[in-house]
């Protein structure tokens, strides 16, 4: 890569902006809230609920996909970009629902996926009809009579190989992900046009914002003929996904950015954030450093899974690897780049689940996260349900499982010859259902999951105190204590000054605060009548001094 490091992180003065300042929050619409009882989530629901989410102290919300889709992949294949999903609503609903979160005083940011279209689209369909036309341009087609030899070894992330063949359009297409998710060509300047219009359009309608699906991948290295190149098999072999190394950081990744932000978001003073998986540090420091007009965070995924981990295996996770990993990104990210805190997304099973198994410390647990969460430095990003202390679904069986990627993959693994049970046992740990089901907002249903009202209020407090205190929005942090299974730590700036002291594991332990006078502001409920010399497990207090 050609990219010069610039900026060279720096502890300079941090600009102020409302996206480091706000609490986001995350709806996954389809399972937010049922305004109408057809058992799917839609935009009225969220209009319900949207005086909940201002008590709660939320700054902004971000919608997964709101448009029109046949639902492959949950509304991350599109059809129609500027329509609004049937099961959702209409786009009547769409523009009341962002008047009113606007008149609560919170903003609302969009998808944008823009790594692929459905197959359904209208582009796509042209596409097939006719390859040499214009929208043949927007895809990767590769013509060819040979249905049984695809271009290249590249695989899905859903199962399979990442190539389509169409019998009458006589062609190949590339799909990373599902079979009906087709790659979009960013090489294709009109294709970029259509992209930027697409996003003009509805921040001209007032949305503030986009985050941005695998928007890492955009850009396909190619080879001189202008080919998809073979993936390295080794790195195949460790990465799972063969061809990854062509196009999680493409050349003109960087460029495309840099356009989209000058045509689209920078005129609209529109903010970002990237979905990004796979970059580590320096790559994000690249695409997120403030003078260098690409994006103005991205999420990056390397604190879900401890080190030799993978999403589907059943094991406990570790928070002494969090506590490294977070202090690493708050000491060297530097201060033109700005975080992203988050635990969970819709890709995801609930974090708390990964903690601890057992029922007791759910509540600490939950506790614990959110005081990390609103007392580190960074822009949190909650997932809807963590702030009711939600843990993963009890599925039973495969009927149960409606996600394109746990289908897919519990048929490799049969295929692979597992048992069903065994293969069973891996979705259950990995399913990105445990994050769709419906969010049990009554308490009484018959749903297994149950809400705790004591953790939505500790949401409100925690994100309460941070909203009043700009030591833990922009202050300084330093670690005081990092042995094993402890993590005390000390935001400050002019005005204020807290420590934080975590217990990470399940054994209790001495308190090693406080030293001098401080006041205690927060301590996990559940210890509130136990001695202040000892720690509960997971406990979590705040000082102020
Ligand atoms: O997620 C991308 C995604 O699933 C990655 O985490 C991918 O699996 C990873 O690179 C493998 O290591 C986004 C959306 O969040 C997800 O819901 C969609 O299914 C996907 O893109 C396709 O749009
Ligand atoms: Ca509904």
């Amino acid at each position: 890569n050609q990219e010069k490091a610039s900026p060279v992180p720096s502890d300079g003065p941090i600009t102020k902006a409302w996206w480091k300042e706000a609490v986001f929050y995350q709806i996954y619409p389809r399972s937010f809230y049922d305004s109408n009882g057809d058992g799917i989530g839609d935009l009225k629901g969220i209009l319900d609920k949207l005086d909940y989410l201002q008590d709660l102290g939320i700054g902004a919300l971000w919608l997964s996909p709101v448009y029109d889709s046949p639902n492959d992949d949950n509304g991350y294949d599109i059809r129609d970009y500027e329509k609004i999903m049937k099961e959702f609503g209409t786009m009547e609903d769409f523009d009341l629902l962002l008047e009113e979160t606007h008149k609560r005083g919170m903003r609302l940011i969009m998808d944008l996926v823009v790594n692929h279209t459905s197959d359904e689209h209208a582009w796509f369909r042209k596409a097939l009809e006719n390859p040499e036309g214009k929208e043949g341009g927007y895809y990767f087609l590769v013509p060819s009579e040979d249905s049984s030899n695809p271009p290249n070894n590249w695989v899905s992330f859903f199962s399979g190989g990442a190539w389509n063949y169409y019998d009458k359009a006589k062609c190949w297409a590339l799909h990373l992900f599902s079979k009906k998710q087709m790659d979009l060509n960013w090489d294709n300047p009109a294709l970029r046009r259509e992209v930027t219009d697409m996003v003009n359009f509805w921040l001209d309608k007032g949305v503030d914002g986009f985050r941005m699906d695998v928007i890492n991948y955009i850009s396909k290295e190619r080879n001189a003929d202008g080919s998809l190149p073979q993936g390295n098999e080794t790195i195949g072999g460790l990465m799972t996904f063969t061809g990854i190394e062509h196009y999680y950081y493409g050349p003109h990744l960087h460029a495309y950015l840099k356009e989209l932000k000058a045509n689209a978001f920078a005129p609209h003073n529109a903010f970002s954030v990237g979905e990004t998986p796979g970059l580590g540090m320096h790559m994000c420091q690249l695409i997120t450093g403030e003078e260098r007009g690409e994006l103005d965070m991205v999420f990056s995924f390397d604190q879900l899974e401890t080190p030799g981990h993978t999403r589907f295996d059943d094991y406990t996770y570790d928070l002494n690897y969090y506590r490294d990993y977070i202090t690493d990104w708050m000491l060297h990210y530097g201060n033109q780049c700005r975080m992203s805190l988050f635990y969970n997304n819709h890709d995801n099973p609930r974090m708390i689940s990964k903690v601890t198994t057992d029922p007791s410390f759910y509540g600490p647990v939950a506790v614990l996260l959110a005081a990390l969460q609103f007392t580190l430095r960074g822009t949190p990003f909650v997932f809807q349900g963590d702030e009711m202390g939600l843990v993963n679904y009890p599925f039973t069986s495969m009927e149960q499982i409606s996600d394109v990627e746990s289908v897919n993959l519990y048929k490799e693994l049969l295929e692979k010859g597992q048992s069903e049970e065994e293969a069973f046992h891996t979705i259950l740990a990995g399913t990105r259902d445990h994050a769709r089901v419906l969010l049990p907002w009554n308490q009484n249903t018959p749903l297994p999951q149950k809400i705790h009202p004591e953790i939505t209020a500790i949401y409100k407090e925690l994100i309460a105190l941070r909203a009043s205190h700009e030591a833990l929005i922009y202050g300084q942090f330093r670690v005081l204590n990092h042995k094993k299974d402890r993590f005390v730590y000390k935001r400050w700036d002019d005005k204020d000054s807290f420590v934080v002291e975590c217990n990470l594991g399940a054994a209790g332990k001495r308190a090693a605060f406080p030293g001098g006078s401080c006041t205690l502001i927060f301590r996990t409920p559940a210890y509130k009548k136990e001695p202040m010399k000892d720690l509960g497990p997971y406990e979590v207090r705040i000082w102020k001094y």
